[in-house]
């Protein structure tokens, strides 16, 4: 089967792929390729018009694709260290070079401990054959550390998981028809457009929208209430709404009790939470609580549906599976779910039929079980001498699909550990990234018009292929291919090595979904049904919701959803009394992006969002330089007074990367490697920070 699907001219043709990006939306994408003498060339990428869900639009970033492909800056040869690590200074190297001493490396490494030895990655994309195909079956075979990867979504995956039974909700078309739609803790015009779309529709059709987001946003502007709550207290505000539903007894008692356990344990709970209480907590006039519950409860008394989509903005804190757990808990308490247009969606990543041991190959470990290592704690994991208790000092990283310099939380440590002379650091990227900086060798890797990939999703339940449009630029090769020469290169001969991309791209779904149908159309939509939980039937061990979760209860947690203060709580330190959040950037996907010049000037330069009253108290006026710091470290930023931010938090906008900060770092200096009540996931939103203009006196900064 060819890949051209239509000849739209003598010398240009289209070819289907999809958005590779760590985004709820995974579009479905047309690029237009020409052919010349000097070979194909792609000149735009397009939404594809026939996938509902794109709906024939693209983001901005990804409009752009192009531009990111045959960026001026794009790496397109292997790259040796000649500098101090971090200094950026690389020589060009042969990819025979390259492999023959890393392998070499690896060797001796592996031949003391396989476990000294960690890959790093995440969703740079989120394609599962340039993800952890190939790389899995490397790191599997190796015997390598295995990474725990936490960075993003664990708490409330894990909240979700004890509650319904897994990343499973209501499909996000069925939005259109909700009455009441929630957006919690997400900010959906900038992060998760095609949602948006669905919003449109059921708001013209008479639907109320509620906004829960401590910033006001551009989605909060849109809708018609914004509860701005400060940030790690959506627990208390479920609760509280539960309480008031309970009062009013707006409650599916038939519901409840044919599908769902733990009722009388919950509403004891939920009884103590008064608005007035959660209101104090949150922030907030208990006023808005009330209001929020009567909209709720109305849809329940008048059988129409209400839906919340979440997103992941509220796990971000320590009690963020706890807060994801409650708002779970939240439909089945007024038989939301018995409407295809109600219930709750924060990711349905669970329904795709992924055969990742196919792909991955566990059973190359042979039996031998390597440790562990969290993702989001690489900062202080890297500074960890060998112990019985922590296993062996990490020697090697290679890092591919992730920027760890910059995104991972608390950088001051996180720059220390890449620093290290005795630690081997490979990188596969596309870019000069802060974390390519650190590299030993850096690899140059494929972008997604260049290689294989397949898809599922965790916004939508359609899964995708992407085809190659053009032939890998320069020297860069695809993940799979960077890893299958490795192997070779360390002597791995196993027959699945030589698997290609396309043979891992029809193991991906099996038989499960028609390989054909990917093919023809570039997505294939997963046959689910309209009302998942109509019926109950929840994917749990009860196959019931459970507001009560014995398997909770068994690690000695709490049974029942609760709101657990943030560590760092607003107000409660006189030397740090503002909450920093930094979510996401409109133009940026997370640190990618960053240095696509068009988007760039769109975003503008980093800013620091700041209310008008914390503002006038520092004597801070827009576009002054100021310094954001707590004892983890200083960043230097330019303020920005705004009725975004809310008295009491300030927002450090996208991960932007440290090399173009006015100090040379970002908001994550600042983050902490706290983690998670729920999944050992990170904190990013949980974080104290003082602000004043630039020059002052900073206390002396820790890493
Ligand atoms: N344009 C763009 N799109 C993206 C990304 C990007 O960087 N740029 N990132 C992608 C990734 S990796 C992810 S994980 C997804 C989802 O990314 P999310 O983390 O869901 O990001 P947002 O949709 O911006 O929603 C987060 C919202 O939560 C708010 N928030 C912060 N703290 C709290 C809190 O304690 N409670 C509540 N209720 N709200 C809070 C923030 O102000 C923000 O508006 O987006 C993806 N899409
Ligand atoms: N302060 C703060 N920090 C955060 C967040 C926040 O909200 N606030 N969000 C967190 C979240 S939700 C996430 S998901 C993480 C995301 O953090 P990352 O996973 O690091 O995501 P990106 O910043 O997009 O970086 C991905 C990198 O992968 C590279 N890449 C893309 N495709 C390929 C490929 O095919 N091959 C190779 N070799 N490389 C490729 C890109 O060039 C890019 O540099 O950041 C987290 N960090
Ligand atoms: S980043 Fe999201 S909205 Fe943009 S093209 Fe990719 S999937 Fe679509
Ligand atoms: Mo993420």
């Amino acid at each position: 089967m060819s890949p051209t699907i239509s000849i739209a001219s003598d010398q240009t043709h289209q070819t289907l792929g999809a958005c590779p990006h760590d985004c709820p939306d995974t579009c479905s994408f047309v690029t237009t390729v020409q052919t010349t003498a000097a070979g194909k060339v792609a000149l735009r990428v397009q939404g594809n018009p026939d996938h509902p869900h794109t709906g024939g639009v693209l983001c901005a970033k990804v409009a752009r694709y192009t531009e990111r492909s045959y960026h001026p800056e794009r790496l397109l040869q292997p790259l040796k260290r000649i500098g101090p690590k971090g200094s950026g200074k690389f020589e060009t190297v042969s990819w025979e070079a390259a492999l023959t001493d890393i392998a070499a490396r690896l060797k001796t490494i592996a031949a003391r401990n396989p476990e000294a030895i960690l890959p790093y990655s995440y969703a740079g994309t989120m394609g599962l054959i340039q993800a952890e195909a190939m790389a899995g079956r490397f790191f599997n075979r190796l015997g390598a550390s295995l990474l725990d990867r936490t960075i993003c979504s664990t708490a409330g995956g894990e909240g979700f998981t004890q509650t319904l039974g897994g990343k499973v909700g209501m499909r996000v078309e069925f939005f259109a028809e909700s009455k009441l739609i929630i957006i919690w803790g997400s900010n959906s015009i900038g992060s998760n457009l095609h949602f948006w779309r669905y919003v449109q529709q059921a708001k013209r059709a008479g639907a109320k929208l509620i906004c829960i987001d401590p910033r006001k946003t551009e989605t909060a502007e849109k809708c018609h209430e914004h509860i701005a709550l400060l940030p790690g207290t959506d627990a208390a505000l479920a609760l509280a709404l539960m309480h008031e539903l309970i009062i009013h007894d707006w409650l599916d008692h038939d519901y409840i009790a044919q599908h769902c356990i733990g009722w009388p344990e919950l509403r004891e709970r939920a009884l103590t939470w008064t608005p007035e209480r959660a209101a104090a907590i949150c922030g907030i006039k208990a006023e808005q609580i009330k209001n929020l519950a009567h909209d709720y409860g109305q849809c329940f008394v008048n059988g129409q549906p209400s839906a919340i989509r979440l997103n992941y903005g509220m796990q971000r804190v320590r009690g963020g599976g706890n807060a994801a757990r409650a708002v779970a808990c939240l439909p089945a308490l007024i038989g939301a779910w018995k409407h295809r247009a109600g219930g709750v969606l924060l990711s349905n990543s669970g329904v795709f039929p992924v055969d990742r041991a196919a792909l991955q190959r566990p059973d190359l470990l042979a039996g031998r079980q390597p440790r562990t290592l969290n993702m989001s704690t690489i900062g202080n994991d890297l500074m960890q001498p060998t112990s019985a208790e922590f296993g062996p000092r990490i020697e090697a990283l290679i890092v591919y699909n992730c920027n760890p310099v910059a995104v991972a939380p608390q950088s001051g440590m996180v720059v220390q550990g890449f620093s290290r002379e005795d630690v081997f650091c490979v990188v596969l990227e596309q870019f000069q990234t802060d974390t390519a900086d650190y590299a030993d060798y850096v690899l140059p890797a494929t972008t997604q018009i260049e290689h294989w990939d397949i898809h599922s999703a965790y916004g939508h339940t359609d899964a995708l292929l992407n085809r190659p449009a053009i032939e890998p630029l320069g020297l860069a090769k695809p993940n799979t291919q960077i890893f299958r020469e490795l192997a070779a290169h360390m002597g791995f001969d196993e027959a699945c090595f030589s698997d290609d991309d396309e043979t891992l791209c029809r193991a991906a779904f099996g038989d499960k979904v028609n390989f054909n149908t990917l093919l023809e159309k570039g997505f294939a939509t997963i046959a689910l049904p309209d009302a998942p939980f109509a019926q109950g039937g929840f994917p749990t061990p009860s196959s019931k919701c459970e507001f009560f979760s014995a398997r909770l209860q068994a690690m000695g947690l709490d049974g029942l959803p609760d709101h657990l203060p943030n560590y760092e709580t607003a107000g409660s330190s006189s030397a740090y009394p503002l909450a920093m959040i930094s979510p996401p950037a409109r133009n940026f996907l997370n640190s990618s992006f960053v240095n696509v010049t068009s988007l760039r000037n769109m975003e503008g330069e980093p800013v620091l969002e700041i209310s008008a009253q914390d503002a006038s108290a520092r004597g801070i006026e827009t576009g002054a330089v100021v310094t954001v710091f707590n004892a983890r470290g200083e960043y230097r930023v330019k303020a920005e007074v705004s009725d975004r931010a809310r008295p009491g938090v300030v927002v450090g906008l996208g991960i932007w990367w440290r090399k173009m900060g006015l100090n040379g770092t970002n908001v994550n200096q600042l983050t902490s490697q706290n983690l998670t009540d729920l999944g050992r996931g990170p904190v990013f939103y949980d974080c104290l920070v003082e602000v004043s203009l630039w020059p002052i006196q900073a206390p002396a900064t820790n890493p």
